[in-house]
């Protein structure tokens, strides 16, 4: 909801102003415009609305107000208020009502009286420690927290935040690489979001110690957190990109499959694996060039005897449309005076951390003795961003920041020392010098921070593309993620799901697992499984650790290659539909891959979101598909799919699965879906197919295929129009896609210069099918000039279509019956009968 509607003081509002006064003590109790101020025994909270649907908590001790500055929040909306209306030990909103009680526990309900959530007790205090513990039903689900492993309700889990450098971690491992202290709870389908903004080392226990509870809380730092009210799960999370920014739109290329390995040695061996790559037509845009590129393992530089003649060789990779991202690692090569220019131009420009007696601070990493950037100075991230020149010039296209949690060898920690100074020195913030324990958490965001604004500054209108393995809350606006050093195992394949739908959640929308595992030698089948399913992932990027079986798609032999060659071959036909979908996220935060409550937020049973039914192995890649894995990937059984409500295609066979309404009168949606909510279906795993399934009243934008993502597709564009079974086609409800498309790299698009087109489409009662192809949004002249709409599962009765009003034939291509229409930016409204 927009502030400015929100802003509207409802009726029912003007009534609660005239409700008799506060109950607390007056002089605890100061209302604000916008919240609510209470004070007890030293202790200060304060709620603030900012917006009817966001709440900010702040509670202090004594005179200690906490700095109001955030690293994740973005300050437009950290400084946005709505007025409330003052109530009885709190306020009101339009949505929301807030009390406090004498001991300052905080409660939050709807409208309606449905508790939200509810302080278990006060605020508990160790030193500059505290912990928030609020209550907890059987019905509570917890959903978030970032790359955390494990299931995907972290329900009676327990977890900290504190960036590590995690090599083989397990699903029990905790914590690993990022800090997103945000999460998701959902009870019978109403859904509240929590952030804890402390970059400190915070710990998160759901139910774990105390099921009648749940509690957060932090070593040190503000006590400083945000509530955001759904009731829609889908309505947290495009919040919490109000609140932290969304992922901006990455450039097209980076949606292509991806090889990479620790490394491609020497250059002639990346040249190698581009060819075989394009003479055994896998469907590839990006190659990756791991540490061993460099010279030394310094950061900016190449080996020259193993990479001679780098930029030729970005541009050979450019003639045969490979993109080349490099890694960068943060930590420079301690390397006075021989003309390395990181280290002299940043020891010039004082950018290095410093131990509390003033020298720098040296750690031990790929390079030896290594110093490390201070990102949390903007002057510091403005000189890496220049770092960045000379790669640039040479045409490469992204950038890799890993062991920036920061990963150190030397030392107990692993990271560096707890006291290294870091010289804050942040618009927003107070300039002040502070220990790395308040940094630790955000040193990963920032190094990719400066990473994301160093291209942008050097190729203004080019997006940038960086990947980082550590960040915080709201990294998503610099970068995309990937899971760290997973292994080659089927738990590791089988635990991307929910992992990646977790950091979909939290604002990651673009992110990838290692496919194929880092650590390890996958045997055959896990990678061709692995290749299956990465197709529907966000970033599908191939990996591997140095010294294992190479795992690129060919090998294995032509059998296996040709199942793996069919699934990135299917991704690039998709492209135009993973495309808009992150065109979407960019704008709103719904992350591709999602949990299916995020569709479906009234298929519950028991209060039970629908993915506890599927024990999260099934996921949503956009709001048309399903993508339904093998719960335990490993066996040959035969497993059962959970379909949530409504009509489902399969991808493959086009196959419909309908269900009949319950006989009676109409049901509300609620109910509608619960009823719904009761197909399952039976399939024996194999080798080469991974159950997909197209919802019911979707079209899906698909594309003739390419090579690469920078190849113009030869043909026209498909509308693939899976119609509403008949008999649930109630009035109002038909099936609708949308495609978006633009030059798919510069930020031309601001200036209106994409496609955005709407199609919508009706099955009537005698069987025939009416689509409209909406006006272009937009000045972009997509690729295709014309659309082939082809209707799935479905029979004309008198084989005749029109094209707005003229006469066109029916023809059936690849089973399916359609038609061949030119595109023209005004649209166009077919009937087909
Ligand atoms: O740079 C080497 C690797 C990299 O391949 C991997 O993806 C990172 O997660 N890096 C870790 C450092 C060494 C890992 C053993």
């Amino acid at each position: 909801m927009s502030s400015i509607a929100s802003n509207r003081i409802s009726a029912a509002i003007l009534f609660l102003l005239s409700l008799p006064a506060a109950r607390i003590n007056a002089q605890q109790l100061i209302p604000m415009p916008n919240g609510i101020t209470a004070v007890s025994a030293g202790t200060t909270i304060q709620v603030t609305a900012l917006r009817n649907d966001i709440l900010r908590v702040r509670v202090w001790r004594g005179d200690a107000v906490p700095e109001d500055a955030s690293w994740a929040v973005l300050t437009s909306a950290r400084t946005s208020s709505v007025r409330t209306v003052p109530e009885p030990n709190g306020f009101a909103t339009t949505q929301l009502r807030v009390t406090l009680d004498d001991q300052l526990r905080l409660k939050v309900s709807d409208l309606a009286g449905n508790v939200l959530q509810e302080d278990a007790a006060p605020v508990q205090w160790k030193g500059s420690q505290f912990t928030v513990s609020k209550t907890r039903t059987a019905t509570d689900h917890f959903y978030g927290l970032g790359d955390k492993p494990g299931p995907l309700d972290r329900s009676g889990e327990a977890f900290t935040m504190w960036n590590t450098d995690s090599f083989g971690w397990q699903s029990y491992t905790d914590p690993i690489y990022k800090s997103i202290p945000f999460f998701m709870e959902i009870n019978h389908g109403r859904a509240l979001g929590l952030f804890l903004d402390n970059t400190w080392r915070t710990n998160f226990d759901f139910g774990r110690a105390n099921p009648a509870e749940y509690n957060f809380g932090a070593l040190d730092g503000p006590l400083d957190y945000y509530l955001i009210y759904g009731p829609e799960p889908k309505q947290v999370v495009t919040d919490w990109a109000w609140l932290t920014g969304p992922t901006p739109l990455p450039p097209l290329w980076s949606l292509g499959f991806q090889q990479s390995r620790f490394t491609y040695f020497p250059a002639s061996q990346l040249r190698e694996v581009a060819e075989r790559l394009r003479k055994d037509k896998i469907p590839s845009d990006v190659l990756w060039l791991d540490i061993d590129f460099q010279h030394n393992n310094w950061p900016f530089t190449v080996n020259e005897q193993a990479y001679p003649n780098f930029s030729g060789m970005v541009q050979d990779l450019g003639h045969e449309h490979f993109k080349l991202v490099v890694i960068t690692d943060l930590h420079i090569a301690s390397q006075p005076r021989i003309g390395y220019a990181p280290y002299d131009s940043g020891l010039a420009g004082d950018h290095f951390v410093k131990n509390p007696n003033g020298s720098i601070y040296v750690g031990k990493v790929w390079p030896g003795p290594s110093v490390f950037p201070d990102f949390t100075r903007a002057q510091t991230r403005q000189w890496w961003g220049t770092l960045y020149k000379t790669f640039v010039a040479d045409g490469v296209a992204g950038f890799w920041n890993d062991m920036n949690e920061p990963s150190v060898f030397d030392g107990s920690t692993k990271t560096m020392p707890d006291d290294v100074q870091h010289r804050i020195d942040e618009p927003g913030f107070r300039k002040r010098t502070t220990t790395h324990l308040e940094i630790h958490n955000v040193y990963g965001m920032e190094n990719s921070r400066a990473t994301y604004d160093g291209e942008l500054a050097l190729r203004p209108n080019e997006r940038p593309f960086v990947m980082t393995r550590a960040s915080y809350a709201g990294g998503q606006r610099y970068s995309t993620t990937w899971t760290g050093d997973n292994s080659s195992t089927w738990d590791h394949m089988r635990a991307s799901v929910p992992q990646l739908v977790n950091l979909g959640l939290s604002g990651f929308s673009l992110a990838g697992g290692d496919v194929g595992g880092f650590a390890g030698s996958p045997p055959p089948d896990l990678l061709t499984k692995w290749i299956e399913l990465s197709a529907f992932q966000p970033i599908d990027r191939d990996h591997s650790a140095k010294g294992t079986r190479p795992h690129e798609v060919w090998t294995d032999g032509p059998e296996q290659e040709s199942i793996r060659r069919r699934y990135i071959e299917e991704r690039y036909r998709l492209m135009p539909y993973l495309y808009t979908l992150a065109e979407e996220t960019s704008r709103d935060g719904v992350p591709i891959d999602r949990p299916l409550f995020l569709e479906f937020p009234h298929a519950i049973e028991n209060g039970t979101p629908f993915d506890a039914t599927t024990g999260g192995s099934e996921f949503l890649f956009g709001n048309h598909i399903l993508v339904a894995p093998n719960p335990s990937p490993e066996e040959v059984a035969p497993y059962t799919i959970h379909l949530p409500p409504g009509t489902w295609y399969d991808y493959w066979t086009g196959e419909r699965y309908t269900r009949a309404a319950k006989s009676g009168g109409p049901l509300d949606l609620e109910q509608r879906d619960l009823v719904l909510a009761q197909k399952t279906l039976t399939v024996t795993p194999t080798l080469e197919r991974l159950p997909v399934y197209v919802r019911g009243g979707s079209i899906l934008p698909v594309a003739p295929l390419t090579q690469s993502t920078s190849e113009v597709p030869v043909g026209p564009l498909t509308l693939r129009v899976y119609p509403l079974a008949p008999g649930l086609n109630t009035p109002g409800e038909t099936c609708a896609g949308e495609v978006y498309t633009d030059d798919g790299h510069t930020f031309d698009f601001r200036n209106g210069a994409f496609a955005r087109i709407h199609f919508t489409c009706s099955m009537a009662a005698d069987g025939s099918m009416s689509l409209a192809i909406g006006k272009q949004e937009g000045t972009w002249k997509p690729w295709w000039t014309q659309y082939r709409v082809e209707v799935v599962g479905w029979t004309p009765k008198e084989g005749k279509g029109s094209i707005d009003g003229n006469k066109s034939a029916l023809t059936r291509e690849g089973g399916n019956w359609g038609i061949t229409i030119a595109a023209k930016p005004d649209g166009a409204k077919i009937d087909l009968r």
